[in-house]
């Protein structure tokens, strides 16, 4: 049988191909069949397979978020090849490591990015570099344009390679986590049945897509839930709180990071009324404080479901949609979800009891194979006895809910983006009078954590914060840049040297309250 996900994602297209498939909330009424998706992804795909690829050739992929990227996506699985999508707030010198790292046979970008990406892509030996712009322009629809609208879906075991997504991880530089056709698969099927996609006959779904589509969120849960349920999306190529709200009245379904929510919350148009159709909102990619899940709950009269995964993952743990499997309880992460091994474990290595804090370490199909052309880190991921280490803190109760109460890597998630701190405090110590620096989150009622820097200037130096926020942009994604940065004498150690970050947390904690 074939694993290609896209064929099981095509299997599931409804009979009427020309029914709307994905409409643009900001395209000016802008709509895609399930036909146009089919014969977009054709034409992609045999423009890839044009190209005489070896096997297993990733397609590097920075662009804004479109239904033509979506396409694009779908084309790469089509075709056979290892899809490999760069968050659009990436610069030179981030993106120039991942196209090191994964040697694309084919770049595809924002035509205003052509000039440098195309250098450092050339630079590295990729070959073909297409753009695709927002305005469905570029020279990747232009190539795919001449090609046939026909295309067998290429043959993929569910162990081979299906996407790279990089992710901080618990240690180190980047790394590329692997994804194969069956873990994403298995992952998208389980979620279809536990979160009760309704079946046409049941009166269908239509999914409010409002996340980027350069991570696990927006790409594999979200795009994967429709479409492998032959569900309509309505499509934000941005977020904005107001205009989501307003579509809430022709969806059942949303997906979002929690940001998304508190800022929804902000707004006077968010009322029961509003949200009388909708079926189930799903949240997750970072904890979801308890205020905003009462607030939500009392604003809207809907439950959030909240959920836990990664990008070395997918979806590990889920609240229970359907009220006879439980009550979705707020601070908690739910179950594990069907065919998870999920285990709570201490320094040692033994089970915790109920209650007990430590180490959630995790297995089942929808575990990735390792990181990228990294076997080492692999082998230093994983147990003995094959469970992958999340670097994730929690406790499981005795009905079997997890809670994730911390985080045992150097990890800011800040409105759902990872920034590591060991990544931003090198770019700061090799600037010109700084000895050395600790960056670290603090609460922010925005996007949860905020990142701050903490600096020390080497003797005699001056050093000034905002200079150093300046010097960042530009150079690092807007995102992962301090919006704080404090100039000190000394930073705060441990007999053995180690920087007291949880001091320097405390000290600041109420910065952004
Ligand atoms: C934007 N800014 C941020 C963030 N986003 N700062 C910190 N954290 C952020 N997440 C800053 C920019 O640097 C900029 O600063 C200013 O905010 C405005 O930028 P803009 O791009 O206009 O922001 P926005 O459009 O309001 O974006 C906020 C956002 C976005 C919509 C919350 O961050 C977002 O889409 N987050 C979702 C991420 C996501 O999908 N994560 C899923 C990962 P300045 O003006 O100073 O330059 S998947 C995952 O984690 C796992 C596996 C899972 O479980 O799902
Ligand atoms: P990423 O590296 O982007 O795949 O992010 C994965 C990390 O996000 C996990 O290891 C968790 O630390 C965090 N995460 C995802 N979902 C949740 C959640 N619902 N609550 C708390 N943390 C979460």
């Amino acid at each position: 049988m074939n694993a290609n996900v896209f064929a099981a994602l095509r299997a599931a297209f409804p009979a009427d191909l020309d029914a709307v498939a994905i409409e643009c909330a900001d395209g000016h009424g802008l709509s895609y069949s399930w036909r146009d998706i089919a014969r977009a992804s054709a034409m992609m795909a045999n423009l890839l397979a044009s190209l005489d690829l070896p096997p297993g050739s990733r397609v590097a992929v920075q662009t804004e978020k479109s239904v033509e990227a979506l396409m694009l996506y779908l084309a790469v699985l089509r075709a056979g090849y290892v899809f490999l999508p760069l968050n659009t707030a990436y610069q030179a010198a981030e993106i120039e490591y991942f196209i090191a790292n994964a040697e694309p046979a084919v770049v595809v970008c924002a035509g205003k990015n052509f000039g440098w990406v195309s250098k450092i892509a050339f630079q590295a030996g990729t070959q073909n570099v297409f753009t695709l712009n927002e305005d469905r322009t570029g020279t990747l629809l232009d190539r795919a344009a001449a090609m046939s609208d026909q295309h067998q879906p290429a043959s993929k075991r569910a162990d081979e390679l299906a996407a790279i997504l990089y992710t901080s991880g618990t240690t180190g530089r980047s790394k590329g986590a692997m994804l194969s056709h069956g873990n994403l698969l298995s992952n998208a099927q389980t979620l279809k049945d536990y979160w009760g996609w309704r079946t046409r006959e049941e009166g269908g779904d239509v999914l409010i897509h409002a996340l980027p589509i350069f991570h696990v969120h927006g790409l594999f849960v979200a795009s994967h839930g429709a479409l492998l349920n032959g569900s309509k999306m309505i499509w934000f190529s941005k977020f904005e709180p107001r205009a989501v709200i307003a579509r809430f009245a022709e969806a059942t379904v949303f997906m979002g990071v929690p940001t998304l929510y508190v800022r929804m919350l902000g707004e006077a148009a968010l009322t029961k009324a509003a949200c009388k159709t909708m079926r189930l909102f799903i949240a997750g990619s970072a904890p979801l404080l308890l205020e905003t899940f009462k607030d939500w709950q009392s604003r809207t009269g809907h439950t959030i479901l909240e959920r836990y995964g990664m990008s070395e993952t997918v979806m590990l743990t889920s609240n229970p949609y359907r009220a006879e499997d439980g009550d979705r309880l707020g601070g908690t992460v739910g179950f594990a979800l069907p065919g998870v091994g999920v285990r709570v474990r201490d320094d040692q290595g033994s089970d915790c009891g109920p209650e007990e804090i430590g180490n959630i370490e995790v297995s089942g199909p929808n575990v990735f194979s390792g990181y990228w052309r990294m076997p080492e880190k692999t082998k230093e991921e994983f147990t003995a006895d094959g469970w992958f280490k999340t670097g994730d803190v929690g406790k499981r109760d005795a009905r079997g809910y997890y809670a994730i109460v911390g985080r045992s890597k150097d990890l800011i998630i800040s409105g759902g983006y990872n920034v590591y701190p060991a990544e931003i405090e090198g770019y700061i110590n090799e600037m010109a009078g700084v000895a050395e620096s600790a960056v670290i989150g603090l609460p922010h009622p925005d996007f949860g954590e905020g990142a701050v820097a903490v600096v020390v200037a080497k003797p005699g130096a001056a050093l000034d914060g905002e200079a150093i926020i300046a010097a960042l942009k530009g150079k690092i994604a807007n995102f992962k840049i301090p919006k704080k940065v404090f100039v000190v004498a000394e930073l705060p150690r441990n007999t053995m040297g180690k920087v007291l970050k949880n001091q320097l947390r405390e000290q600041h904690k109420t910065l952004f309250a």
